[in-house]
C-alpha cells in the first residue's frame, strides 16, 4: 500500500502518470463466461454453482449463460466478447456447431474451453485443439449396465422375462458411448441381446425420454419387468414414470441414471422406494469449479489447461447416498 501511493507520489513528480495508467491497465478485471445448454437440468445449476465458488475464491466474474440455441451461442459470445471477457466454458446445445463456435471464439478473442459435451469437426471426429472436460462415457455407462445386472440376479429375475429400454440420444456421441457402455455390461452378464429395446428420445430431458419409452412398454407387452437407462438422470427418470403408468413399480422396474444431482437426490427422498433404483454419482464439482479455475489461470498466466480431462463416476442409492456424496467431495 505504501509502496504503492510511493511509486504514485513519484510518477506525478516525474510526470508519468500514463505509463503507471497503462500498467494498470495490464491488470484487468477477469471475466468468465460459463454457457450451458439446458439451464433448467439439476446438473447445469450445481455446474454454475461450483463455477462460482471458482469465482468467488479467485475474485473473478462469472458471466452465467444459458445457450440453448446455436444462435443464442453466438450471440453470446459477441456479448462476452463486448463486456471484456477474457474466456469461456460451454457446454454446447450441439456439438455439431464446433467449428463455428471455434470460429467465433477466434474471432471475438476469447479463450474457450468445452464441458460435459464434446464439439466434433465437419468429419464428427472430436475437436481435439480444445481443452475438454467430460465423463469416461463408456466406463462410466459400464457401471450403469453392472449395476442393473447385479440387482436383477439379487432379485432372482429371470432375464427372459426382462426388458431393458435404452433411451437413445444417438446424435450426441457422450450419450451414445454412456449407453453401449451399459448395453456392453449387460450382454457380458449374460442379458438375452434381443431384450434391448431402443427407445430414441427428441431431447435429453425428462418429458422426451417418458414419450420414448412409455412407446417401447406399450409395444412389449410380453415382458414381466423392466429394467432402463440412458444418458442421465431425466433419461432414467423418463422410464421409471413410464414404466409406473403401466404398473411397473419399484418391485418391478430397476432403473440407474447418470448425474446423482438434484433429480436423483428429490427421488431418493421420497418415502416410498420407486423403480430409480440408482445413479451414477458424477462429478459438477471438477465440471464447474476445476473447468472455471482452470480457465482462470489460463488468462492471468497463460497456462493452457490439459486438452483431455475424464472424469469418473460412483454408483449412489438410496442407503449410501452420504457416503458416496463424501467421496466425490460434495459433503
Ligand atoms: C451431458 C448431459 C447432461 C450431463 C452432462 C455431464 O451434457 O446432457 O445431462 O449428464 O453430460
Amino acid at each position: 500500500m505504501k509502496r504503492s501511493m510511493l511509486v504514485l507520489a513519484l510518477a506525478a513528480a516525474f510526470g508519468v502518470l500514463p505509463i503507471v495508467a497503462s500498467v494498470a491497465q495490464a491488470a484487468e478485471p477477469v471475466k468468465i463466461g460459463f454457457l450451458v445448454k439446458q439451464p433448467e437440468e439439476p446438473w447445469f445449476q450445481d455446474e454454475w454453482k461450483f463455477a462460482e465458488q471458482a469465482a468467488k475464491e479467485k475474485g473473478f466474474t462469472l458471466v452465467k449463460i444459458g445457450a440453448v440455441s446455436g444462435e443464442k451461442v453466438m450471440s453470446a459470445l459477441d456479448n462476452l466478447a463486448a463486456q471484456q471477457a477474457q474466456g469461456f466454458i460451454i457446454c454446447t446445445p450441439d456439438v455439431k456447431l464446433g467449428p463455428g463456435i471455434v470460429a467465433k471464439a477466434k474471432a471475438d478473442h476469447l479463450k474457450m474451453m468445452t464441458v460435459d459435451d464434446r464439439l466434433v469437426d465437419g468429419k464428427g471426429n472430436p475437436i481435439e485443439s480444445v481443452p475438454h472436460m467430460g465423463i469416461s462415457a463408456i466406463n462410466i455407462g459400464k457401471q450403469v449396465g453392472q449395476g442393473i445386472a447385479d440387482e436383477i440376479k439379487a432379485r432372482g429375475w429371470n432375464p427372459a422375462e426382462v426388458g431393458a429400454i435404452k433411451v437413445s440420444f444417438e446424435q450426441l456421441p457422450t450419450a451414445h458411448d454412456r449407453t453401449q457402455g451399459a448395453v456392453d455390461a449387460l450382454l457380458a452378464s449374460g442379458f438375452p441381446k434381443a431384450n434391448i429395446i431402443d427407445a430414441a428420445q427428441a431431447k435429453t430431458d425428462t418429458e422426451n425420454a417418458f414419450n420414448a419409452a412409455n412407446i417401447a412398454i406399450t409395444k412389449n407387452p410380453q415382458f414381466k419387468h423392466w429394467v432402463a437407462f440412458g444418458l442421465n438422470d431425466e433419461a432414467a427418470l423418463g422410464a421409471v414414470r413410464a414404466a409406473e403408468g403401466r404398473g411397473f413399480k419399484a418391485d418391478n422396474m430397476i432403473a440407474i441414471g447418470i448425474g446423482g444431482s438434484q433429480s436423483a437426490l428429490n427421488e431418493f427422498a421420497k418415502p416410498t422406494p420407486t423403480g430409480f433404483y440408482g445413479s451414477i454419482l458424477i462429478s459438477p464439482k471438477r465440471h464447474g469449479y476445476e473447468t472455471s479455475t482452470d480457465m482462470y489461470t489460463w488468462i492471468t498466466e497463460n497456462k493452457e489447461p490439459p486438452l483431455l480431462t475424464l472424469s469418473t463416476g460412483m454408483l449412489m442409492k438410496r442407503d449410501n447416498i452420504h457416503e458416496v456424496r463424501k467421496e466425490m467431495g460434495l459433503e
